[in-house]
């Protein structure tokens, strides 16, 4: 039997992808001794796992990146930065800022146990270390643990079968009879790259929910736009985190009930033309998200254009949503129009739900059979709080996160902090902005690190031989503010209104209804935490133990 390695650090960050990183440059700022775990052969979080076929974030390219890390000029060439750029952008940061010596990779969190008498985290990994550290962070990403579907039968498929989010390198599907289920922003975009590349033989969607999506505009950047993105870099931030979104539009604070109806239309079309969801979404009217008038008259405008596009009017019936707008705003490069391929099909699963996968491919239920030879599931996560299903993670009371979430539902503090678990902080736990992630986590990862900052600070002014450990905690009260809060915040939100949405809980089964996000945005999360450290940290409690 090997013996554990044991080893002592300040702080272990889990998680190497944009949140781990930040993480670790900001502790590393403050002097510390810190060692960052992942599961993954090399840097890149979500973007090292999601390396289907188009995956893309749907974030315009100069904000798709850390703010601070301006040694490099904004080089993107087009619009939207495609999956393996931004893997390459993060592996480039880990080289630049030397952050690779800190982290140890294909190294997994197993359990982690709160030492109440010397104010420490016991952290055990899969490569059979003990590590002991005086703060946890968990940077676990929002969208990692993988959802299957539970349909019958899927083990007799005796074909190929990936989920999106394990893509094997070098997967070629030339000349398959390919079924993808699920049309998220994952399906959408797999679909599309799948049939504009054209090599499959057959594509077929299998669809539970049509999803209303718009153009994203991606186009090759002018020299002159890269220029002034450069010149301006970092002045374009402050305003880009003080707003909702933080998408870099111009959020419109007007409903659509004050613009004459005649010109409603005009207004969304030049978002429509303009591309990206979140511009169409939110910078059109104020009020898309929760009136249900201007939800109807923004998702009929959509309805419209993929009755346009879409020339079976069979698969366009199929294509067009009822329910309102409001899941995840999906953008897309040419989703819809691939329909127009005889080779691409679609099934609506709410018409004829797949009755069982078969060794051959998969039953339906009106007793049609369907051959194929693999099958892409795009069927999403356990969002959010399910990241952190795989792990132990013990507290004060010695219970483990996931059972004390499973009782009162995922919650936390700012979605950073959950009581009784001192030490530990979360990058994108529950109840974080709903907004653009990078400049979302950069917030976080700079609470996390002036939190940290200030325990250490309290506990050398009690004890002047700095050999006390700190203790920082959020008090249940603050924790339970802030969940009544986001669920507030979300009272009025059509986005609570529909089945089966990953943002509320309701895409796995048996998982509570809750808010899982903060939905007043960035800007305003922002403005929580200035209020919060101007009133003295309120909401943290501290205490000192003593240090082994
Ligand atoms: P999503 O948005 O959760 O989409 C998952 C898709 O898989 C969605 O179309 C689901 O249909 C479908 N799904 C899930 N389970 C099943 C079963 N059992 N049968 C048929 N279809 C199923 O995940 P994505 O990966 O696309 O995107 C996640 C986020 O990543 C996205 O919002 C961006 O922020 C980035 P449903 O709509 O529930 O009927």
């Amino acid at each position: 039997e090997i013996e554990p390695r044991r080893l002592t650090h300040d702080a272990l960050i889990v998680g190497a992808g944009f949140g781990g990183l930040y993480q670790l440059y900001k502790l590393r700022q403050l002097g510390m001794d810190v060692k960052v775990i992942d599961t993954a052969s090399d840097v890149g979080g979500t973007w090292y796992w999601n390396r289907y076929p188009g995956a893309m974030s749907d974030t315009e390219s100069y904000l798709y990146r850390y703010s601070w890390d301006d040694d490099d000029l904004f080089t993107s060439p087009n619009r939207y930065v495609m999956g393996p750029e931004i893997f390459t952008y993060l592996r480039g940061v880990a080289d630049r800022h030397d952050l690779r010596r800190h982290i140890e990779l294909e190294t997994s969190l197993v359990s982690a146990v709160y030492d109440e008498h010397l104010n420490s985290w016991t952290v055990t990994t899969s490569r059979d270390q003990i590590i002991t550290v005086r703060y946890l962070i968990t940077a676990l990403g929002l969208l990692s643990k993988i959802n299957y579907p539970d349909i019958p039968g899927i083990p007799d498929f005796q074909g190929e079968k990936y989920h999106t989010a394990a893509w094997p390198e070098n997967l070629d599907l030339t000349n398959k009879r390919v079924g993808i289920i699920g049309n998220g922003s994952t399906g959408v975009q797999v679909i599309t790259a799948l049939a504009k590349e054209g090599k499959v033989q057959r594509l077929i969607s299998f669809q539970r929910h049509p999803q209303y999506s718009v153009p994203a505009g991606n186009r090759a950047l002018t020299e002159r736009e890269r220029v002034d993105i450069n010149a301006s870099y970092q002045d374009i931030w402050p305003s880009v985190k003080d707003s909702a979104t933080a998408f870099g539009i111009t959020e419109s604070l007007t409903p659509m009930a004050a613009i004459a109806p005649e010109k409603r239309k005009a207004v969304l079309q030049k978002a429509w033309d303009e591309g990206n969801a979140f511009r169409y979404m939110f910078s059109t009217f104020a009020d898309i998200t929760y009136n249900e008038d201007a939800n109807e008259a923004a998702a009929d405008f959509i309805r419209e254009k993929i009755r346009e596009t879409v020339k079976d009017p069979e698969k366009a019936r199929k294509l067009c949503p009822s329910e309102p707008y409001a899941r995840r705003p999906l953008c897309d490069s040419g989703y819809y129009e691939q329909f127009n391929k005889d080779f691409v099909d679609i099934v609506s699963l709410k018409e004829n739900p797949i009755a069982k996968f078969n060794e051959r491919g998969l039953a339906l239920q009106d007793g049609s059979e369907i051959e194929l030879d693999v099958i892409i599931f795009a069927t999403g996560f356990d969002a959010v709080d399910g990241s952190y299903k795989n792990v132990t993670i013990k507290g004060r009371s010695g219970i483990d996160l996931k059972d004390h979430w499973r009782e009162t539902g995922p919650a936390s503090f700012m979605g950073i902090a959950v009581a009784q678990y001192p030490n530990l902080f979360m990058i994108l736990g529950p109840n974080g902005p709903f907004a653009n992630n990078p400049p979302a986590i950069e917030t976080q990862a700079e609470l996390i690190t002036d939190c940290i900052a200030y325990a250490e600070h309290f506990a050398t002014t009690q004890d002047k031989h700095a050999v006390a450990a700190p203790a920082i905690e959020v008090a249940e009260e603050a924790e339970q503010n802030w969940t009544d809060l986001c669920d507030q915040a979300s009272a009025n939100s059509l986005f609570r209104k529909i089945d089966s949405s990953w943002i509320f809980g309701q895409n796995i089964k048996g998982k509570r209804f809750s808010s899982l996000f903060y939905f007043p945005g960035l800007g305003e999360y922002r403005r929580r935490i200035q209020e919060m450290k101007a009133n003295g940290w309120a909401g943290f409690l501290l205490s000192v133990g003593h240090a082994a």
